[in-house]
């Protein structure tokens, strides 16, 4: 388990654990019930495409960026791609997702198009938000996805009442709320929780504790456990290696099919890392954290190879399948930032159109 967070003392944080050519079976083994599904090959396949597309489309954010190609700025969502392609996965498309200032990742997880998402982070007219929005506001109906928030733990509450339309509607649909260690001290999100047990709301809270909060540790600003939080609301907590999709992934369908059975809300515990800086422009990370931190994340806790290393254990797949794979997303990805390099900005008569003030 990677920093667990019972011990979250700074010594203790940013240690990753070993992991040995652990089976399937054995890594589900503690999650009652899990059975591999049929289709795994296809599956696992299908997860690290997704995980991989959201890193080389991250890797192309960062390059607009600082070929100052982007205006504004943005929230890398590198080295957690697990976590919201695990949750994701578990979910239909008619689910509803909530997000966060980092939400790449669970925009694309939840299905939207790399060329719009692109168009908006480029203030394009084919964008998510007709280019007005930019990166903190992507909102995509169509996927489920009621949008990113700057506020953080602004979507507790919005995540909390679309799982309560949804009980009052008589749907089974069920809501994801996605927010980082930091909203931990917001106090929307403990009147969100209260809410969601006494009514049993079909939410999911899922934590990414990725150690910091911008450029402050966990430890400097969260008294106690993380996990006590939920449960001193009767509400069913779990807590997992973020980093394994396949952990995230076993888990977060036990979860939501107990809250499409009407069993109430769960809080997901995830333990990720990010492994760029709070945002594209922090490069100068050294005040806050160290390089072998990042290293030992990057080589020993990292999504990618983790499930790439354990497909090929399983003979699902070989070095080619990973470089086929990745020549397709590099060319998908690399198509949408053309696209929104093209596409044309909004007519500056439309300025006041599609805001509030
Ligand atoms: C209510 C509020 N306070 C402060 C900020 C400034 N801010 C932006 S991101 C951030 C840290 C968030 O940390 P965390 O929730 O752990 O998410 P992470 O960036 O690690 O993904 C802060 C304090 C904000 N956006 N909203
Ligand atoms: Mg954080």
């Amino acid at each position: 388990m990677l920093h667990p967070e019972t011990s979250n003392s700074a010594e203790n944080v940013g240690s990753v654990r070993s992991r040995g050519d652990t089976s399937l079976e054995e890594k589900t083994s503690t999650l009652a019930g899990t059975q591999p599904p049929a289709g795994e090959r296809e599956r696992w396949l299908h997860m690290y495409e997704q995980m991989l597309k959201i890193r080389i489309f991250e890797e192309h954010v960062n390059q607009l960026y600082t070929s100052a190609k982007m205006p504004g700025l943005a929230h890398l969502y590198i080295g957690e791609e697990a976590v919201a392609v695990g949750v994701c996965e578990s979910l239909r498309r008619d689910d509803y997702i909530t997000s966060t200032h980092r939400g790449h990742g669970h925009c694309l997880a939840k299905g939207a198009s790399i060329d719009r998402m692109f168009a908006e982070l480029l203030g394009k007219e084919a964008g998510y938000c007709r280019g007005k929005g930019g990166s903190m506001h992507i909102a995509d109906q169509d996927t489920g996805n009621l949008g990113a928030n700057a506020i953080v733990g602004g979507s507790t509450a919005i995540a909390t009442g679309a799982a309560m339309s949804s009980k009052m509607r008589g749907s089974d649909q069920v809501t994801v709320c996605f927010f980082g260690d930091g909203a931990l001290g917001q106090g929307v999100l403990y009147e969100a929780m209260n809410m969601a047990s006494l009514w049993k709301l079909p939410v999911i809270y899922v934590c990414e504790n990725n150690l910091y909060n911008e450029y402050t540790h966990f430890s400097e600003t969260t008294a106690g456990e993380m996990s006590g939080r939920s449960k001193a609301f009767g509400i069913h907590t779990e807590e997992v290696d973020g980093q394994d999709v396949q952990i995230v992934y076993a888990t977060a369908q036990r979860l939501v099919e107990r809250a499409r059975r009407g069993e109430g809300p769960a809080f997901l515990l995830c333990n990720t890392y990010r492994y760029h800086g709070h945002h594209v422009g922090d490069i100068q990370r050294s005040y806050y954290r160290s390089k072998e931190e990042e290293q030992q994340w990057m080589t020993q806790g990292d999504p990618l190879k983790l499930l790439s290393t354990w497909l090929i254990e399983q003979r699902m797949a070989d070095t080619q399948t990973f470089e086929q794979l990745e020549q397709r997303v590099r060319a998908e990805v690399e198509a949408g930032v053309q696209f929104a390099l093209d596409a044309p900005f909004p007519d500056p008569s439309e300025v006041f159109q599609d805001v509030y003030a």
